[in-house]
């Protein structure tokens, strides 16, 4: 990392904001006519190029290489964090339907006595790009925010429509979502006139982290540790919250090495009888 790129590290409540919720959003400044001429470069693309995008469209070289994308990359994956062969242009046309529910990382068993991956780290996680504005009806990405920490969520999520707490993304050309690789999400349907493309991209952990490689500020633990134990991301039924809670430090502790925050069972539960609603 340049000395450029530290003025965009994320600070700890974007850290913890990314833990809780499981997404970062990033707009890099370019100049005006930037995205609009990568948009007229995709339209122009006879076939999709697939893994080959970024050889078939340059620009998009710069996107990855700007100081506030490489800033919020390196705070949640280390500074030698690496980009995937793999990506993938997404052109969703006037008329392209919604996307049943999903997470794009497979949960495979990685753990060597076969028990499955615990969600208690930052790994990897998907970009999306979108090179124009993504209005409500353009096929905006939705993701379910929080469920990045539940791998466990029933597949049969896959088959259902609409969540209480759903986020629509909409977005303004030039912005970049990043996820992380459990979330569950979706591409909506495109009822508008208008082509949307979307370029999504994989990046990868190289190391485990020794230190924060975010803007870390040891003074605030206390209040993060509050966040994390508090801060609702989507409605959860009440016996998940303790385990959501415990996933959340981990995964801080995880990404700030020597700067761990101290998680300790804390009985919530003895205390006055509950009431009767009157
Ligand atoms: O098209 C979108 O907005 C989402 C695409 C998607 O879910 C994916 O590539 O995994």
């Amino acid at each position: 990392m340049t000395s450029s790129e530290t003025g965009y590290l994320l600070n700890d409540d974007q850290v913890a904001d990314f833990i809780i919720n499981g997404y970062h959003i990033v707009k890099p400044s370019f100049s005006k006519n930037f995205h609009s001429d990568v948009y007229t470069a995709l339209e122009g693309l006879p076939t999709n190029p697939g893994d080959a995008v970024n050889d078939a469209v340059p620009a998009l070289d710069q996107i990855y290489t700007h100081p506030s994308v490489v800033g919020a990359l390196s705070s949640l994956l280390g500074s030698d964090y690496t980009m995937a062969e793999h990506r993938h242009c997404h052109r969703n046309h006037p008329g392209t339907r919604s996307q049943m529910w999903h997470q794009d990382n497979l949960n495979i068993p990685m753990l060597e006595d076969g028990h499955g991956r615990v969600p208690d780290h930052v790994r990897s996680v998907l970009v999306m790009y979108y090179p124009q504005n993504v209005e409500a009806n353009m096929g905006p990405t939705a993701l379910i925010p929080g469920s990045h920490l539940f791998t466990s969520a029933p597949d049969r999520n896959a088959s259902q429509g609409n969540f209480r707490d759903q986020i629509i993304a909409t977005v303004d050309a030039g912005s970049l979502l990043i996820l992380h690789y459990d979330i569950w999400h979706a591409g909506t349907a495109n009822t508008s006139d208008k082509v949307r493309y979307m370029v999504k991209y994989l990046f990868e952990r190289s190391t485990e982290s020794e230190d924060p490689s975010w803007d870390h500020d040891s003074s605030q633990d206390t209040r993060i540790l509050d966040r994390l134990e508090k801060d609702e991301a989507a409605a959860l039924q009440r016996s998940l919250v303790s385990k959501r809670n415990y996933l959340r430090t981990k995964m801080w502790n995880n990404l700030a090495g020597s700067a761990r925050l101290e998680y300790e069972y804390r009985d919530k539960w003895a205390g006055a009888w509950p009431q009767p609603v009157k």
